[in-house]
């Protein structure tokens, strides 16, 4: 762990790659249940155990006062006509934001609160996102050929929730329509309400 100001390029080399700490891999098969169409899922998963994201991160004491920072590389491609994405989550501290800042490539992140508000934003280069507190969120990559590659940076201290989004999903979902993007409703959602 670097204890020195430090300072590189992220320009996306795989040569800077090697700056990080960590090196995550989410395939298909981590993301069981995620995706709304479970056929499309086993027949790809019978093929290929794809992968779908990765991380790279700087280490850092997971504490107040530290942020926690890296890459995100959500690659090109479906299951069923839904688009790769990440498995999205709240923060543990709920009261915690994110900042996020596109390198590459085209998306969206798709957001929601506790109480079920929810927020579909564009992700393009040079696009700066502020996750607000509270705001859970999961990067979406809408690209047909190239990757998402968004810099990231968090409280130390925030943790990572997956639980609720495991459960039940998003409330929105991304998925191609006509050959474009489109946001439609998350038939597994539940509100806050119908959860009680
Ligand atoms: C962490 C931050 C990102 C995500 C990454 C992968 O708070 O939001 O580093 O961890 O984009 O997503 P996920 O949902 O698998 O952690
Ligand atoms: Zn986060």
């Amino acid at each position: 762990m670097k204890t020195v100001p430090f300072t590189f390029d992220v320009s996306i080399a795989d040569a800077i790659l090697s700056e990080y700490d960590n090196h995550i891999e989410r395939r298909l098969s981590a993301m069981k249940g995620q995706f709304l169409d479970a056929g499309a899922f086993q027949a790809l998963l019978a093929q290929d155990d794809a992968l779908l994201y990765e991380v790279y991160e700087i280490k850092r004491p997971e504490i107040a006062g530290e942020l926690l920072n890296g890459l995100s590389i959500v690659h090109p491609g479906k299951v069923g006509d839904e688009y790769y994405m990440t498995k999205g989550h709240f923060h543990t501290v709920l009261e915690t934001a994110e900042v996020y800042y596109c390198l590459k490539g085209e998306g969206v992140m798709v957001m929601e609160t506790p109480e079920g508000e929810w927020s579909v934003e564009p992700l393009r280069p040079n696009a700066v996102l502020y996750v607000p507190p509270r705001w859970a969120h999961r990067s979406v990559n809408t690209s047909p050929f190239e990757d998402l590659v968004t810099f990231f940076v968090y409280p130390g201290n925030a943790g990572h929730d997956y639980g609720t989004i495991e459960t039940q999903g998003f409330r929105k979902l991304v998925v191609e329509r006509e050959g474009a993007p489109a946001i439609v409703d998350n038939p597994r959602w539940m509100s806050p309400e119908q959860r009680a």
